[in-house]
């Protein structure tokens, strides 16, 4: 669960000064300028404060030196108080009567500083004129009118401030796959570097790949006798924003961003998606965020049974145990114990007992399964396949030879053709389609798709420069195709000449209110229209979800893909996407085994608005994974050739 950083005073981890670094000091005189603002308080004093966290943020030389040398008042920007307040921190690990500023302001005004675009001082007007100390509270003024009014606000704030306080709701839940990955990665890779840990590994949703990941689960393989020196290890790391309890071989922590080395860069969005997860106020949030983490430390011989356990899901392990009782064993996180050896002993004991496991296949080997990869353990038949050996050679990211939906400058990409197929090349890729967005597709009243025209030059560039590969005997190609609108009624944009001139045609729905408006058997129609048109190859971001951002459309997508596999039986290829930005992720995993079963061919696709987007299928290829595909399912990793053929 990703929380609000509580503001606290920060307590000494060390015994001995100095009992704080620079940046915890740094961030204690900013938050004091801040808490003071809420108090309306002397504009000098908050001056003295701002600008003392600033200059020791930036200081080059020791603090601790400077302090113990009397010489701090000669730095530009420390006056004396401040001087004086950081000299008792730091010898003392205590912090004069600050604590009473920081119990005094309500901790729902601090929470209210979460909010974009809303500072101290019109937090302390809210709560002057209208009694407001908590977000709930400021919601519902803000929906009965109370906030418009107002010095100094007006409608179009009081808006504002309702979009911030539904985007924070958000960034409390779940945090999407992309953002809960380079977090956990980092986070297990520092944790594996303590000395003491044998070895680290991430679990729980974001080693199943799950689309968003609630909490973190790291394992940790540490000799009893090192947990303490671990736990203390961890708890002094620097990108801790809050411990939330420690003991009993388990940490658990809130990770702020800053443990992400670089800065999170959100790469080129497609303009709709942006809008939808919250424009420019999304892109400070994301990069301000954090996400709650637990560590859980076990004795190196039991960490097989401690990673398959955390990593889940419950329903899997549920079955797993069943499998392990009908055996007489007893399955759980320390071990698989015979019953009959276990008795009345629980928890470690008990697993002295245990059969022996160096890793993950051991387990499963000792129930008579195969390893079930983790993306498959949603207990969704994996258990029956794993005991049948029938599990599927799961698709890699290696095994792509190309994709289907990229933009160029034509529309909203950054990028030129060339540009992106040098990137294709560079990863190896034999083939690269682009399509660009459709002439209908408007965002603020500004045209983003091309003309007709102008998509036909495009096609007559692509050809030229595949004569070129071909002459000079290189296995690449562009398929030229088109992103065309899927309109309210199922038709599709462009005239049927233009569309007929193309390589490939995905068919997706934009005008996301329209059809949310409608329900699920009118828009369900409109889909199976669009996908029967002669033209359409690929029905592409499905639902028109965006994850954490808005929901899709009500569609019946069995009766769509149903409908899709006839189509495929009777000659004609219907491909439906997985579009793979981890934005969308949209066909959702859980369809994907329907629409190989109804004998659909899935593409994954990563929709590249820029070359690095072009990495994104990785994200796809996890979902593909989640939904049992093999290589043969999908058109991504048929060759270069065998894809124009099939196209032409
Ligand atoms: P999340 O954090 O909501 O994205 O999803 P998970 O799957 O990471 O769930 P989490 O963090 O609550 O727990 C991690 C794993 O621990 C979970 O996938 C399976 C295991 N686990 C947790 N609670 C239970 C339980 O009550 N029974 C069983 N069998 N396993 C559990
Ligand atoms: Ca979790
Ligand atoms: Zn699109």
């Amino acid at each position: 669960m990703v929380s609000i950083k509580a503001w606290v005073l920060p307590k000494s981890r060390r015994e001995q000064a100095p009992h704080f670094s620079k940046a915890q000091i740094a961030t204690v005189l900013e938050q004091v300028a801040t808490l003071l603002k809420l108090k309306d308080a002397n504009p000098f004093r908050i001056r003295a404060y701002e600008n003392g966290s600033r200059t020791i943020a930036s200081l080059e030389q020791d603090l601790w030196e400077l302090s113990q040398s009397g010489t701090m008042t000669d730095v530009k920007g420390i006056g004396k108080g401040i001087a004086s307040l950081i000299g008792e921190a730091l010898g003392e690990g205590t912090w004069g009567d600050l604590q009473k500023l920081y119990d005094d302001t309500p901790q729902g005004m601090i929470e209210m500083l979460a909010i974009p675009g809303l500072g101290p001082k019109r937090i302390k007007q809210l709560h002057d004129e209208l009694s407001i100390d908590s977000i709930a509270d400021l919601s519902a003024a803000c929906n009965e009118g109370a906030v418009e009014p107002l010095d100094r606000f007006g409608a179009k704030s009081q808006q504002k401030i309702l979009d911030g306080i539904d985007l924070l709701a958000r960034f409390q839940g779940r945090r999407r796959l992309n953002v809960g990955l380079l977090y956990g990665e980092a986070f297990e890779a520092m944790v594996a570097k303590i000395d003491g840990v044998e070895h680290a590994q991430l679990a729980g949703s974001a080693r199943r790949r799950r689309e968003t990941i609630g909490d973190l689960d790291i394992v940790a393989a540490v000799k009893p006798d090192d947990v303490e020196a671990v736990t203390n290890a961890i708890l002094a790391m620097p990108d801790i924003a809050e411990v939330k309890g420690a003991g009993d071989s388990k940490v658990s922590v809130i990770l702020e961003a800053s443990i992400l080395e670089r800065d999170m860069d959100l790469g080129t969005l497609d303009s709709g998606v942006f809008q939808a997860i919250g424009g420019d106020d999304y892109s400070g949030m994301e990069s301000s965020g954090t996400i709650e983490a637990q560590v859980r430390m076990v004795p190196p011989h039991v960490f097989a049974f401690t990673l398959a356990y955390f990593t889940g899901s419950k329903e899997h392990n549920i079955h797993m145990r069943q499998l392990a009782i009908d055996n007489g064993l007893r399955l759980n996180e320390f071990g698989l114990i015979p019953e009959i050896k276990a008795g009345d002993l629980t928890g470690l004991e008990a697993a002295q007992y245990s059969l022996p496991a160096k890793n993950e296949e051991d387990i499963y080997h000792h129930l008579g399964l195969d390893w079930v990869p983790p993306e498959l353990r949603e207990d969704m038949g994996e258990v029956d396949a794993a005991k049948a050996k029938s599990l599927p050679r799961l698709v890699m990211p290696t095994d792509l030879k190309g994709s289907f939906h990229n933009h160029t400058t034509l529309s909203d990409g950054v990028a030129t053709l060339e540009q992106m197929a040098a990137a294709a090349m560079d990863m190896d890729w034999q083939f690269l389609g682009i399509a660009d967005h459709s002439q209908m597709l408007n965002i603020g009243g500004r045209q983003i798709g091309a003309d007709a025209e102008d998509l036909l030059q495009q096609g007559e560039k692509i050809r030229g420069l595949n004569e070129v590969w071909a002459d000079g005997g290189k296995n690449f190609r562009l398929l030229h195709g088109a992103e065309c609108d899927i309109l309210s009624d199922g038709s599709l944009d462009y005239d049927e000449e233009t569309r007929m001139q193309l390589n490939h045609v995905v068919a997706s729905v934009h005008q996301l209110p329209t059809w949310r408006a409608r329900d699920e058997v009118e828009n369900s129609e409109a889909l199976i229209k669009a996908i029967e048109d002669p033209t359409c190859t690929i029905l592409g971001h499905p639902t028109g979800r965006i994850l954490q951002g808005r929901d899709g459309f009500d569609v019946d997508m069995h009766a769509v893909l149903r409908r899709m596999g006839e189509l495929n039986a009777e000659g004609e290829l219907k491909s439906i996407e997985i579009n793979a930005s981890p934005y969308r992720l949209d066909l959702d995993w859980r369809f994907v085994r329907y629409a190989r079963d109804q004998g659909v061919p899935v593409c994954i696709n990563p929709d590249a608005h820029d070359t690095a987007g072009l990495r994104d299928v990785w994200f796809g290829v996890q979902m593909a994974r989640k939904g049992w595909l093999e290589p043969k399912d999908l058109l991504n990793c048929y060759t270069g050739e065998e894809i124009e053929a099939l196209l032409s």
